[in-house]
């Protein structure tokens, strides 16, 4: 075990940056503060603001472990994943209350949130195994001819505060099992996750130096990574517009750059589905996480014969929903994770108005008994909503669903289809010949039939198309390709030099 200053202290989150194997605080003793949303006055933890010093020195230990790391055999980096996985599931319920408390999400939520990241675990330690490349024949005779996977080096990893561990899991566990070192930065709104992950990774026996954990804001240490020139790799999961400027800085220095950001997620509902199944499907694709999900139902396409009666079910769901601490089980919906995302959701409520859509619940700040101090949204439902308007267009990251009539299966599609994003999207009926054309037509990273927008499994491929991302794919088999590079081999035993193309009889 990678031993650290303060590696023995019974903390699940230290609130100090982890560099080489050692738990550091900020050279500047600059310091990010995380607060209980559903309670901002309570701390949860002081944290370092790192700049470009601590990056510089995470990198420099990644490089370094680099070194050895990329030659301990996968099957062995997998051995270490799998531990990793045991120590996550002993700390998952720990964690869990961790990130409620962080992030805000209801406890089962957190759960399932540390669960995807064991999952994670247990996947790629299984692919330690399974690291395969191909045999060929060359075209020459006494030749012989193959590809191996190779890993890249120091991979640089900006997360997000909604799947505060689940999302660092999808990048972190490919990454090392591909034979790479990593260098994370948290959001800043969930440090005390992204401690708590980083702590069992280095706990579970992850080599010093292997991974490393550098808290702060996007624009210092997240840029200070994306710049500095020994990061070969920038995975980030965030929004379309930070996406992008990392993509152009990348571009520029001809780093590798995955990106998973924005989704405009729709549900369809065609006139033959079940609508109970449905309507549980969109109440859980709509407000789980408050609506903070990549994935989320933010738009719901109703065929015209059952929009009506729909919708009146939904909005009586949507109001049933108990809005309120999402540590007491009982709550199914807990606050947004800040200031600035309540004042976003806020705004698009006087958007919705005022292009013509018809509120049909929520619309506000939720308020009550011991939601005072928190950023609580009601759970919203606009009705009435045009495909061009902002609120079917634009990502609003919250708990907020517009609802789009539509007359045929071929209407819904369009409809879907446009947006500028690509990430999720869902089918309810019982045509199993519409289920399949949506499958072929829609344009989305992941359809689901007969299933909310939500719900990805860590062994199928996950992202989008369009704007949603740029061409690669986490989770599965997929990310392997975003973390390693080929290598063609060719071995010669003919004792001759031997001329491909050229030497060949036709
Ligand atoms: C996200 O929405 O940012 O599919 C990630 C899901 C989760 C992951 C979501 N497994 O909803």
């Amino acid at each position: 075990m990678a031993r650290g200053k303060t590696a023995g202290a019974k903390v699940l989150a230290p609130g100090l940056n982890y560099i080489g194997g050692e738990w550091l605080p900020d050279e500047d003793g600059l310091v990010l503060e995380s607060r209980n949303p559903a309670d901002i006055r309570e701390p949860i933890g002081s944290f370092p603001n790192s700049r470009l010093n601590e990056v510089r020195a995470a990198v420099h230990a990644a490089k370094q472990a680099f070194k050895t790391w990329r030659l301990v055999p996968p099957p062995q980096r997998g051995a270490l994943i799998r531990r990793c996985a045991q120590v996550l599931r002993d700390r998952k319920e720990a964690m869990a209350r961790l990130m409620t408390r962080e992030m805000g999400k209801p406890l089962s939520e957190a759960r399932g949130d540390v669960q995807e990241a064991i999952d994670c675990a247990e996947y790629y330690a299984g692919e330690g195994r399974r690291w395969f490349g191909e045999t060929t024949h060359s075209e020459l005779p006494d030749k012989f001819a193959m590809s191996v996977r190779t890993p890249i080096g120091v991979c640089g990893m900006i997360t997000p505060w909604n799947f505060p561990v689940a999302i660092p899991s999808w990048k972190i566990f490919p990454a090392l099992l591909c034979g790479n070192t990593v260098v994370l930065k948290p959001a800043e709104d969930t440090p005390a996750c992204g401690a708590a992950f980083v702590k069992a990774l280095a706990d579970a026996g992850i080599p010093a130096g292997v991974v490393n954990l550098v808290q702060g804001i996007g624009e210092e240490a997240g840029a200070a990574l994306v710049n500095h020139p020994d990061v070969a790799l920038i995975s980030f999961t965030g929004s379309s517009y930070t996406g992008s400027a990392i993509a152009e800085a990348c571009g520029k220095s001809l780093k590798r750059c995955s990106l998973e950001m924005g989704g405009k997620n729709a549900q369809i509902v065609m006139d033959d589905a079940d609508l109970d199944l449905a309507l549980e499907g969109a109440l859980w694709g709509a407000f789980g996480t408050a609506g903070q999900r990549c994935t989320a139902t933010s738009r719901l396409l109703l065929h015209k014969k059952i929009h009506k009666t729909f919708v009146a079910k939904l909005v009586k769901a949507a109001k049933a929903l108990r809005v309120g601490d999402p540590l007491d089980e009982r709550n199914q919906v807990g606050p947004l994770v800040n200031q600035a995302q309540l004042d976003r959701v806020s705004v698009y409520m006087d958007v919705a108005r005022k292009d013509g859509a018809t509120l049909r619940c929520g619309g506000k700040r939720a308020t009550g008994p011991g939601l005072a101090h928190g950023y609580f949204f009601q759970p919203t439902i606009f009705d009435g909503v045009t495909p061009e308007m902002r609120i079917a267009q634009e990502e609003i990251f919250g708990p907020v669903t517009s609802v789009i009539e539509i007359g045929s299966l071929d209407e819904a599609i369009a409809v879907l289809n446009g947006t500028k994003y690509g990430l999720s999207s869902s089918i309810y009926t019982r045509d199993v010949n519409g289920a399949f054309r949506a499958i072929r037509d829609i344009e989305a990273g992941i359809t689901y039939v007969n299933g909310p927008t939500i719900g990805a499994e860590v062994h199928l491929p996950f992202g989008g198309v369009k704007n949603t991302g740029n061409g690669h794919r986490e989770a599965g088999r997929s990310a392997l390709d975003i973390f390693s590079e080929w290598k063609s081999v060719y071995v010669d035993y003919s004792g001759k030099l031997q001329k491909a193309q050229i030497d060949v009889q036709a």
